[in-house]
């Protein structure tokens, strides 16, 4: 397969014209969307749905033409076969039961492998359509991440604050963060060996825990994951996005585990191509806000960002996902800038 740019750019390749893609770019925001989940009834039957996932993985691509696709799917999938009750209630977010600092729960292996089959069809049916010259981008929450949804049993504003389960039930946590390693190492083995091009982790939740802490549970983690990928699957890419790791994120360039780095809203790209662009390709930064604003505000910061990385391996994105009330056509202007 001739590799397509983004993956070039991932891989530390400086390509003239940015490749680009959005995080959340297959969800809430497109009308196209709204209809195939309608279609689906549920979006974990639309996860579940391999048909249907492959189509609402590949609608941004039909419509912006962008250079990659992400795999429809969830970071709360895995801890839905591990032990716990995924639902998500309409307007609310994510509920999983029995929350952790209610109930010890018995956390097995055993169903993730017949419970993710569906993802890996979606996987399969998704790389059979898309072009070469596109890739298909894989993904996990990191263990931290998936971990606070876990304890907490649903999203809360400050995450971070569930440290505190870590210091009272150390031996708890740690097995925790410990067996997610173990299952979201072979989950991204299995869509690699299902088809995706190169895997993301997902760390949205990395901002205002103690420097110490991110490095014992996120960063360790992630670098583990990554190197045990590395040693089965050399040449697919493993990008990190820990978002609002702040002057941490250092730490993750200069570790070599990882190909990319995604930069969070609250990235300086001035400071990133500084620090970090020597190490590792750099992908996203620009506010998912300024696109629901769009116009010249959307335009300025998009040519900064294309400006600062000019001549660095970069990969255009966001800082973190569209939100839902994001006018596709700004999204459409923004794609047609990059592309100029
Ligand atoms: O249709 C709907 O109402 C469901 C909305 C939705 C969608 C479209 C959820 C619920 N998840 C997704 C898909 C999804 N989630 C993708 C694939 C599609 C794409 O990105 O285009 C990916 C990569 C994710 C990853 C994800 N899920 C993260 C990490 C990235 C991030 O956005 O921070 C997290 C934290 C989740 C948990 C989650 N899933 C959904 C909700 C509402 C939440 C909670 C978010 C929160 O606590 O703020």
């Amino acid at each position: 397969m001739t590799q397509s740019a983004f993956i070039r750019a991932v891989k530390g390749e400086v390509i003239r014209q940015k490749p680009v893609w959005f995080m959340r770019q297959a969800g809430r925001y497109l009308p196209e969307y709204r209809a195939t989940r309608a279609k689906a009834g549920s979006f974990l039957n639309l996860c579940f749905n391999p048909e249907l996932a492959a189509e609402v993985t590949l609608q941004p691509i039909d419509r912006y033409d962008l250079d990659a696709a992400i795999l429809f799917a969830d970071i709360l999938l895995l801890p839905m076969f591990m032990g716990q009750e995924l639902s998500f209630e309409t307007g609310e977010g994510p509920r999983l039961k029995p929350a952790l600092i209610d109930e010890p729960v018995h956390l097995s292996h055993d169903r993730l492998e017949k419970g993710l089959a569906p993802i890996m069809e979606t996987i399969r049916i998704c790389r059979r359509e898309l072009s070469e010259d596109k890739a298909l981008i894989g993904f996990a929450g990191a263990p931290w991440t998936v971990a606070t949804y876990m304890i907490g049993g649903r999203g809360i504003k400050d995450p971070a604050s569930f440290r505190s389960y870590a210091y009272e039930q150390p031996g708890n946590f740690d097995a925790l963060i410990s067996e997610l390693e173990s299952a979201t190492i072979n989950y991204l083995k299995n869509q690699i060996r299902a088809g995706v091009n190169a895997v993301q982790l997902f760390e949205s939740w990395a901002s205002g825990l103690p420097a110490d802490f991110l490095r014992s549970y996120c960063l360790g983690p992630a670098c583990r994951i990554a190197n045990a990928i590395k040693a089965e699957f050399p040449d697919v890419p493993v990008i990190v996005f820990p978002k609002g790791a702040g002057y941490q994120v250092k730490e993750y360039a200069v570790s070599g585990c990882f190909d990319a780095i995604g930069l969070g809203t609250e990235s300086d790209p001035v400071w990133a191509v500084e620090e970090l662009s020597e190490h590792v390709a750099l992908q996203g930064g620009l506010d998912p806000l300024l696109v629901v604003q769009g116009g010249e505000k959307m335009r300025a910061a998009a040519e900064k960002i294309l400006f600062v990385f000019a001549e660095k391996p970069y990969v255009f994105n966001l800082g973190h996902g569209f939100v839902p009330h994001t006018p596709p056509e700004n999204v459409a202007e923004l794609v047609s800038l990059i592309r100029q």
